[in-house]
């Protein structure tokens, strides 16, 4: 290996949530000298923040953990089928103090820039504490759904009451009794909140703007003989989820749903509808690729919607039209729709009514004034690229990430981006990243890049960049496999809806997770096609 600077560490890595802390693990077990810097002043990423009443994993806590340690995935405990905010956090405290990762962490410390230097190929990083750091690598782990979006709305200084996001809930206990709430936004983060608030506020407003998709997510306390269970077929359970479509550990249907009768058809709906929460989705392989099949289950879950909702004009409203079923992310709620017919809770329409402005006591829309004490923003992030983007990345020739991106976030294997050598990407665009159970990815990526950069060290080697045309044939890749879906058919994060001016592109890859570690695996085995790694001679 090249000699280094003093000084100067092996690995920068960014972030310290699920994919951040395994990178650190991972790299750092082969002996290379790793840092993290976190924004916060505590592990787990959007667990951390994201503490609104209701947070909760839509993917089965089982499977959304780690896979590399078998003594961690014994001894922890997991109480709920789905985890609530807590006690996922609590698992990621866990992992950082079982491993001792909280040692090469700079909590409080938020990436400002980092410039490439071409000459002796490494990153030089600025960081709100100061710097400079010098690393060799720099790994973004910086999350998908970090950088919360909060419109702004005319008269927002007016009003009097309490403000909240809910990706960046307080700490401190926040009180709802006796309380008038309104929430902004109806993805999961409002679905989620809105049963859980409704029990406790005097009144609760929603202000919907698109009616979503939800569907049950049939929690469930994990009994002693049910974790035994699972943790006894663990392996196999893991094996299933890497070789998944979607990262879930359960065995996907490969028939079409039009291959069934409607009789048949209308049972293995109402299965998975009762049992398999974000799942739902994989009830056949063609629901997100057929027209037709995907109208079936529009009309399945528009009667499932219809059963829940006792007023008819409230549950057209909370009936989603326009869209294929699955082709915004759909949300897994807790009792949702039932929440609207209860006498406290009022379904606001800023479809029809947009709002107006903030006033001192609540919020005017174009049909009028509701008086709040409260008001939160459940309006979501700025999704993909946002936190990747927010500090200036500079590569080669000066030119930045943000300039580069300027048309969509172009680059290989969701990993790597022409112009920015030793720049890795965790989870983000260009790979199954939220389409997926993340957990899986993540550790795909992290043992990715220890491989890549092991081998590079073997070879004495100092950079490493994806080449021009394997980006290019990558993101025409991407694009091909998302027009092969219905995904496309919807405004939503995965085109770059959700912020007005972004480049409207499909953002993840849509070929799923098995197919996708197939190409890492190949790209691995050819001897890292479609990169170039070279030796730089003031490197030495
Ligand atoms: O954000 P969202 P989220 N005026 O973007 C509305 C993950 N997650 O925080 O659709 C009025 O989905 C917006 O309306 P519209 C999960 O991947 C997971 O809820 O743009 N309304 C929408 O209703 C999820 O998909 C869990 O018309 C405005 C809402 O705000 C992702 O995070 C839990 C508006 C935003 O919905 C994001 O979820 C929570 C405006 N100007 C989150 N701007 C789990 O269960 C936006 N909206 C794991």
């Amino acid at each position: 290996m090249t000699k280094m600077p003093k000084d100067m560490i092996d690995v920068l890595i960014v972030g310290a949530g699920f994919a951040g802390l395994r990178a650190l693990y991972t790299l750092r077990k082969e002996g290379l000298n790793c840092r993290v810097i976190e924004a916060s002043d505590e592990v787990g990423g959007v667990w951390n923040y994201n503490r609104y009443p209701g947070a909760r994993c839509d993917v089965e806590s089982y499977d959304y953990s780690y896979g590399f340690s078998k003594e961690l995935e014994q001894e922890w405990r997991w109480t709920e089928r789905y985890a609530q905010q807590s006690e996922i956090l609590d698992y990621i405290r866990h992992v950082a103090d079982k491993f001792e990762l909280r040692k090469d962490i700079e909590f409080s410390t938020r990436l400002e820039s980092a410039t490439y230097n071409e000459a002796a190929a490494n990153w030089t990083v600025t960081t709100s504490r100061g710097g400079p750091i010098t690393a060799r690598f720099v790994v973004m782990a910086v999350g998908q759904l970090s950088k919360p979006k909060k419109p702004d709305f005319p008269g927002e200084a007016h009003f009097q009451g309490e403000v909240y996001h809910s990706a960046l809930w307080p700490r401190h206990p926040v009180d709802f009794i006796g309380k008038r709430v309104g929430i902004i936004g109806t993805g999961s983060s409002g679905v989620q909140m809105t049963p859980v608030i409704a029990e406790k506020a005097a009144h609760l407003c929603v202000f919907q703007r698109t009616a979503n998709y939800s569907i049950p997510a049939c929690h469930a306390h994990i009994s002693d003989a049910e974790d035994a269970a699972i943790k006894a077929g663990y392996p196999a359970r893991r094996e299933q989820a890497r070789n998944s479509p979607s990262g879930l550990g359960f065995i996907p249907n490969k028939k079409s749903l039009l291959e069934d009768p409607p009789d048949v058809r209308e049972q293995v709906l109402e299965r998975a509808w009762n049992r398999l929460g974000f799942g739902f989705a994989l009830a056949y392989h063609d629901i997100l690729l057929n027209e037709e099949a995907n109208d079936r289950v529009v009309e399945f879950v528009h009667r499932k919607i219809a059963e829940k909702v006792h007023d008819p004009v409230v549950r057209e409203k909370l009936t989603p039209r326009g869209f294929p079923f699955g082709a915004m992310r759909p949300s897994v709620d807790h009792r949702f729709y039932e929440a609207f017919n209860r006498d406290n809770v009022e379904l606001v329409d800023i479809k029809e009514h947009p709002i107006v402005e903030f006033t001192a006591n609540g919020i005017r829309t174009k049909a009028g004034e509701y008086p709040l004490d409260m008001i939160i923003f459940a309006t979501g992030f700025d999704v993909f690229t946002g936190s990747i983007l927010a500090p200036a990345i500079i590569g080669r020739g000066g030119v930045t990430l943000r300039e580069k991106w300027s048309d969509g976030p172009a680059n290989y294997l969701g990993l790597s981006t022409t112009g920015f050598p030793n720049l890795f990407i965790m989870v983000g665009p260009g790979s199954p990243s939220l389409l997926s159970n993340v957990l899986v990815s993540t550790e795909d990526h992290a043992d990715f890049i220890r491989d890549m950069i092991t081998d590079m060290n073997a070879r004495d080697l100092d950079e490493v960049e994806a080449r021009p045309d394997a980006e290019q044939k990558w993101v025409q890749h991407v694009n091909e496999r998302s027009q092969e879906t219905l995904y496309p058919k919807a405004r939503s994060y995965y085109m770059g809806d959700e912020v007005p001016g972004k480049p409207h592109v499909f953002m993840p890859y849509s070929g799923g997770v098995r197919g996708y570690r197939r190409i890492l695996h190949k790209v691995m085995a050819n001897q890292w096609e479609g990169f170039d790694m070279r030796k730089v001679d003031d490197a030495n």
